[in-house]
């Protein structure tokens, strides 16, 4: 077979991510009333805000901001996360981060699977969120079992997904037929099954426990279990919830509103009541679980150490000073305390770039292009900017936020479900199971900043790409 023939990963990725989209829309409505949300929202803030719009456009964001969204599993077993990870392999994306959530009283870990290269996310963002169960922090030896044993039993995997699978690994892609075949297939590992693969009673063994060990365990596969757009205002997101008869969470995720937005801020809705049936449920028993949720996120500056350092400081110190939880009795007390503390981040692109507190992307402007052959002209970076030759935009942040996730979490699990685990990170464990290491996203921020910068030298014929 002739490589010509294979269709990108990225293709691949954005097919997956429609047909995810259109799955999703599908089994639960609502997700179809945010989404109208999130588009009316965002062209009012493009109407409101020019310079937001032209900076949309000169990074090509306004391309993805559509079809730009995450989902979010939890699998049960190593080999499950090893295959997950060979399946969106297939797409082009890579296990990104080691996110602990167990210090948060949630007994997994997590990684997301994303695209790294820049040109690739501009053509699908599509990402995952990915969890594994740790049986290990289950303290009962027996529900231990139990779970291990119910896990052992299920293949969430299609046969045909894993032939093209082990295909394209073998072959180096997939042609067109083959492509779409695959994302038909792959589709069904994230598909909502009814069907529960345990009994009543088992079922209630794994909630008492943790309501997310029974989620995990009890179902036929890793559920997709919300499917995030992004919005460009979250803060006129969360008033216009309600209105469309979605009840959002009391707090936004994430850091406070600022004019240049930094990482990720969240908010979502509770998790759906889900009929299920199982195994020795007559027709009229119905069970309940709940399993899936909304969530809408706003994306901003992508932060290099030194910023995220401050970041997770700040954050802290608004926790701690609100000494609790963030919840619905405390939520306005909480956003002031977080703006106070974020009073010490900068809010201006210029100071966060002086500062070294965020990535970015640079473009050569006209004048810079005009003037590349001048001999007075400008040669370093600060210079170019100042004299108009150069100019730059904060990199999207492309991640999770650990105590975001935490909060997500635990928002659609109910508040009653908390447990403590200590902290247990271990990312090596992690990546055994994965059976590869996570990237390191700062490595990835880092890259694509010095690309851009090697970019520019080669526009403006800089000898030697001196800015990078
Ligand atoms: C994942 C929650 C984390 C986010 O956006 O931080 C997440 C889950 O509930 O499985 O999706
Ligand atoms: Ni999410």
């Amino acid at each position: 077979m002739s490589t010509q023939a294979f269709v990108s990963p990225d293709s691949i990725r954005a097919q997956f991510s429609s047909a995810m989209s259109a799955m999703y829309k599908q089994e639960v409505p609502l997700y179809g009333a945010l989404l109208d949300l999130v588009s009316e929202v965002n062209q009012q803030t493009m109407d409101q805000r020019p310079e937001l719009a032209e900076s949309l456009h000169l990074t090509g964001e306004i391309q993805r901001l559509d079809q730009e969204r995450h989902g979010a599993i939890r699998v049960g077993t190593a080999e499950e996360l090893a295959t997950i990870g060979r399946l969106f392999a297939v797409m082009g994306m890579q296990p990104v981060g080691y996110y602990d959530l167990s210090c948060a009283g949630v007994p997994v870990h997590s990684t997301a699977f994303r695209a790294v290269h820049e040109q690739s996310l501009q053509v699908s963002p599509f990402r995952v969120f990915t969890s594994l169960l740790r049986l290990e922090l289950i303290e009962q030896p027996a529900l231990r079992e139990l779970a291990a044993s119910i896990l052992a039993k299920r293949q969430i995997f299609t046969p045909r997904a894993l032939t093209l699978i082990e295909q394209c690994e073998r072959d180096g892609g997939l042609n067109a037929a083959d492509a779409a075949d695959f994302v038909e297939q792959a589709l069904e590992t994230f598909r909502w099954h009814r069907q529960a693969t345990v009994t009543a009673e088992q079922y209630q063994q794994l909630h008492d426990q943790h309501r997310l060990i029974a989620d995990v365990v009890a179902f036929k596969g890793p559920h997709i279990n919300h499917l995030t757009p992004r919005v460009l205002d979250i803060d006129a997101a969360q008033v216009g919830m309600p209105k469309k008869g979605i009840p959002p969470k009391a707090v936004i995720e994430g850091p406070p509103p600022r004019r240049v937005p930094i990482l990720l801020r969240q908010t979502s809705f509770k998790a759906l009541q889900e009929e299920v049936a199982f195994t020795d449920s007559d027709a009229q028993a119905e069970g309940r679980h709940t399993a899936r949720f909304g969530e809408i996120e706003q994306r901003g500056a992508a932060l290099t150490p030194k910023g995220r350092a401050l970041y997770d400081r700040l954050l802290d110190a608004a926790r701690e000073a609100l000494g609790g939880v963030p919840a619905e009795n405390n939520a306005e007390h909480y956003m002031q305390l977080l703006s106070e503390t974020f009073s010490e981040f900068a809010d201006d692109v210029e100071q966060m770039r002086q500062q070294g507190l965020a990535f970015f992307r640079y473009f050569v402007t006209e004048q810079g292009l005009a003037a590349r052959h001048n001999e007075n002209r400008p040669t370093s970076l600060q210079a170019l900017i100042d004299a108009g030759h150069v100019r730059f935009e904060a990199l999207v942040y492309e991640d999770f936020l650990p105590v975001s996730a935490a909060g997500i979490f635990q928002s659609n699990l109910g508040d009653d479900a908390q447990s403590n685990y200590g902290s247990n990170a271990n990312q090596q464990a992690f990546e055994q199971a994965l059976g590869a290491p996570v990237l390191d996203e700062l490595k990835l921020y880092a890259e694509t900043e010095q690309r851009s910068l090697q970019a520019c030298a080669k526009q403006l014929e800089l000898v030697n790409s001196r800015l990078a």
